[in-house]
């Protein structure tokens, strides 16, 4: 069909122009858009990148169809024994998100406000150095023009999003991970998008990106768009997931709402009597998907969230995703037996990074129930040759493990049973509780209370945590990680702190939130974790009681902890276990030393950060104090809970 025919337009010229790429069919679709901007960048992009072909992908299932498909016919994915069940391999050396090349790009003379954690570069060094190596970075390949709602649609919560991508791997994910948003463009017009350019760079003959030394992952503000490239591993690749999470927590601050690293779940009584919505805020590895997943709750999200206040004045949010992408390490019928199960049955869903033996997935903490063949294909087949045990080792002599600790699953949320009914609901989950979590094995409780919304900030704020397999670098170092956010943050920190507290202001008392503080990694003197896994159920269950207004609390220095009969009720009534006043006495001590210590970490990295909020350094004086109080009353560094 003539172009002429129907279209007949001043933009004729401009869609001439992607002629050369795209075919008539899916011209007529982005004209449909009637959006001079998204083909302005289409335009822009194919020229640089000049790949073979470009698709424009409608919501039709016919064209998710095709994306599936490709990722099979270019070898992006291939088919496992279940079905719908595909498997991916990530580069040797691309099995994390990239931190040291994801950087912010700012205007030189701005890069001091940005303070110490957030890698920036100089933004007019950075786009052309990124821009270099995006030419002719997607030459013989196919590119997939997406159109997606970070949210749900029709919702007054969500954001659109145009992605560009190479890679049939990244928009089949995002396809499963993300809700569709070619028809939510044309309804709402205009310029207001985010936009994710991204391409996996040349390929090796196994699939994987070449020039690893030149992936770059560059955040662009000014023009609300992330580039992407030589890279495939979803952290650093998916445009939708931590890429545009950066966007948007530079637009929340600067709108007065919230972006978070949050999982949201319902968390159910024991009785089953109603249903509490809670946020979690969790570094990578720590234990975010699990709390979202546990047994007897009901899950919305497990890793990003929109907050706003409502007209009512209610705290409400939405997941922008409906999928998960989560760590598959300790998926196994005891721990994780939702996601087990789906990762066994038919449906549609992605492995990454784990070991195929004759059509089969394993990967590491599967469960006892398995034996695992000591051969077959993982992520090392790309560099070292098809995987055998005892063979292949890493740069440093350290025997390789059959699938990688970062290795992963993608599925949809609504193929769970535990999928909460609200997961789509365009007005989103209302609130009631905020828990911050790290990975700590010698501080912090198992669970306490902030006694205030700014209590609560600063706990957030404070969170620690050892570092995992899920960014490039040493696993096990102590990293101050506020909100479970730092390595998305991309508006200096003090404004960030102040978007916080400025929003717990403006809810009324009746509505706010409470804030809890969680560690699931507490060890006794032996080196053991006091919690099995699933106890973080208990902790809670106690926090929802808590909303309800149905447990007392103790009043300690750090926070208001449970009592021992509440916490022992529940492991009864919960687990059939019972839990010993000598197991609560060891947990829920307050060891004021090691609280005093980390005051002092996180004094001294906020101290050298410009512009944070007075009323953090507040707040941290008074739990410096309080600390200090009890260590002089009653004269040691570690107290039981009994004495308060
Ligand atoms: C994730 C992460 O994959 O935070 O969610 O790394
Ligand atoms: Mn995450």
């Amino acid at each position: 069909m003539a172009l002429e025919k129907w279209i007949n337009n001043e933009d004729l010229e401009k869609l001439r122009a992607l002629e050369k790429w795209i075919n008539n069919e899916d011209l007529e679709k982005l004209r449909a858009l009637e959006n001079p901007k998204v083909e302005k960048v289409i335009e822009e992009f194919l020229t640089l990148c000049k790949p073979a072909k470009a698709r424009v992908i409608d919501d039709s299932p016919e064209d998710i169809a095709y994306i599936r498909q490709l990722a099979i016919d270019n070898g992006e994915e291939m088919k496992v024994a279940v079905k719908g069940h595909t498997v991916h391999y990530d580069g040797f050396y691309d099995q994390a998100r990239d931190k040291k090349n994801t950087r912010l790009l700012v205007p030189a003379d701005e890069k001091e406000k940005y303070g110490q954690h957030i890698n920036t570069a100089d933004r007019d060094e950075g786009i052309k150095e990124v821009l270099e190596i995006m030419d002719g970075a997607m030459e013989g390949k196919t590119v997939l023009i997406r159109f997606f709602s970070l949210g749900p649609t029709k919702s007054k919560f969500s954001l659109l999003a145009l992605q560009l991508t190479d890679s049939a791997y990244v928009a089949h994910s995002e396809d499963i991970l993300y809700r569709m948003g070619y028809e939510e463009f044309k309804r709402r017009k205009g310029d207001d998008f985010f936009y994710l350019i991204h391409s996996a760079g040349e390929l090796t003959d196994k699939n994987v990106t070449k020039n690893v030394e030149k992936r770059r992952i560059y955040i662009d503000l000014v023009e609300n768009r992330v580039l992407s490239v030589n890279n495939q591993y979803a952290g650093n690749s998916l445009g939708l997931k931590k890429l545009a999470l950066r966007l948007a927590i530079n637009k929340a601050v600067n709108e007065d709402w919230l972006t978070e690293h949050m999982f949201i779940s319902a968390v159910w009584p024991l009785d089953k009597s109603r249903k509490t919505y809670f946020l979690g805020a969790f570094p990578s590895a720590c234990g975010k998907t699990s709390t979202a997943m546990i047994p007897g709750f009901t899950i919305v999200g497990d890793d990003i969230a929109y907050l706003k206040l409502n007209v009512a004045g209610e705290v409400k949010a939405v997941n922008i995703e409906q999928g998960i992408f989560g760590i598959i390490k300790d998926v196994n019928p005891d721990d994780d037996p939702e996601i087990y199960k789906n990762l066994c049955t038919p449906r549609e869903a992605i492995f990454s990074n784990v070991l195929i033996n004759e059509g089969t997935p394993y990967w590491l903490g599967m469960g006892k129930q398995v034996t695992v063949p000591d051969k077959g294909i993982n992520w090392t087949s790309s560099k070292l040759g098809d995987w055998e045990a005892g063979k292949h080792f890493d740069d440093e002599g350290n025997e390789l493990k059959f699938s990688h600790p970062n290795a992963r699953y993608t599925i949809r949320i609504e193929g769970l049973e535990n999928a909460d009914e609200a997961i789509h609901d365009p007005d989103g989950v209302k609130v009631s509780g905020i828990i911050y979590g790290g990975r700590d094995s010698n501080t912090s409780v198992p669970v306490y209370e902030s006694f205030s919304w700014e209590h609560g900030v600063f706990i957030g704020a404070s969170i620690e945590s050892e570092t995992t397999a899920a960014t490039l670098g040493k696993a096990g170092v102590r990293k101050h990680q506020p909100m479970a956010n730092l390595d998305f943050i991309v508006t200096p920190l003090g404004k960030y702190l102040n978007a916080h507290l400025n929003f717990g202001k403006r809810i009324d008392d009746t509505n706010r939130p409470r804030i809890f503080s969680t560690n699931y990694f507490l060890k006794d003197e032996n080196g053991r974790y006091f919690d099995e896994i699933l106890d973080k159920k208990i902790w809670l269950l106690w926090a929802e009681g808590r909303v309800h207004g149905e447990y007392e609390a103790i009043e300690t220095p750090i926070g208001l902890i449970p009592k021992f009969e509440d916490i022992a009720s529940l492991f009864k009534g919960a687990f059939d276990v019972d839990y010993t006043k000598e197991r609560y006495e060891a947990e829920f001590s307050i060891r004021i030393q090691k609280f005093l210590e980390k005051i002092e970490r996180i004094e001294t990295i906020f101290r050298a950060e410009k512009d944070i909020p007075e009323k953090f350094f507040v707040e941290l004086e008074e739990q410096k104090k309080r600390l200090l109080v009890a260590k002089e009353k009653f004269g040691s560094d570690i107290l039981s809970p009994l004495l308060f």
